[in-house]
């Protein structure tokens, strides 16, 4: 577990502490000061002092292989992090930047998700691993939306409980738990 989770957390490739940010974005953070209030970079340390590591930062939008966009009027973020993982260790990743696989609750919060999405399907954090049929957000969010594709959810090979957004569109897929896909967490900020 902990070597996936490493291997999904790419923020110190280039061995100085800062992001190899593909060069789309500079990181300048180079102070020592941590703690509530101090913003969070890129740099593999928890800055604000919150418990999660580089779960945003606004000067490097590629963080940990993640894209960010903030919802909920700023007091949220959305990471859609690109580096594919089976469903439950994508869930594990979630919790090391302080949130779950992300539910989504509007037709704006669906549209924020597609608009990071890359050319594979995304998980999220709707799941009806414990009984057939029944769906649930992993963040104990009521189910008041869904965008399931046409003819989805259909539990294909009767081996499909965890829920992505597909690549091709915003609609939503079932597939197995175990499939490697990208994948969109939900944190506060
Ligand atoms: O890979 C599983 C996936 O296969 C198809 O999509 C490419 C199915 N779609 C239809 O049958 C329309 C998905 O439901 C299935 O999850
Ligand atoms: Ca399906």
């Amino acid at each position: 577990m902990l070597a996936l989770l490493a291997a999904a957390c790419a923020f110190d490739s280039t061995g100085t502490g800062l992001s190899d940010d593909g060069g789309t974005a500079t990181v300048a953070d180079a102070t020592d000061s941590t703690g509530a209030g101090t913003q969070e970079v890129c740099n593999g340390v928890d800055d604000d002092d919150d418990g999660a590591i580089d779960e945003y930062s606004a000067q490097n939008p590629r963080c940990n292989d993640c894209r960010y966009r903030l919802v909920s009027g700023g007091t949220e973020v959305l990471s859609m992090c690109t580096n594919p993982l089976p469903w439950p260790l994508a869930a594990a990743y979630c919790a090391t930047l302080g949130g779950d696989l992300a539910s989504i609750h509007s037709s704006e919060d669906n549209a924020a998700v597609d608009a990071m999405s890359t050319d594979r399907a995304a998980w999220i954090g709707f799941t009806d691993v414990v009984s057939e049929g029944v769906w649930y957000w992993v963040d104990g969010s009521q189910t008041d939306f869904t965008a399931w594709a046409d003819g989805e959810p259909n539990n294909t090979n009767g081996a499909e409980h965890c829920a992505a957004m597909r690549a091709e569109d915003p609609s939503w897929n079932d597939l197995p738990c175990d499939s490697a896909e990208a994948f969109v967490c939900r944190a506060p900020l």
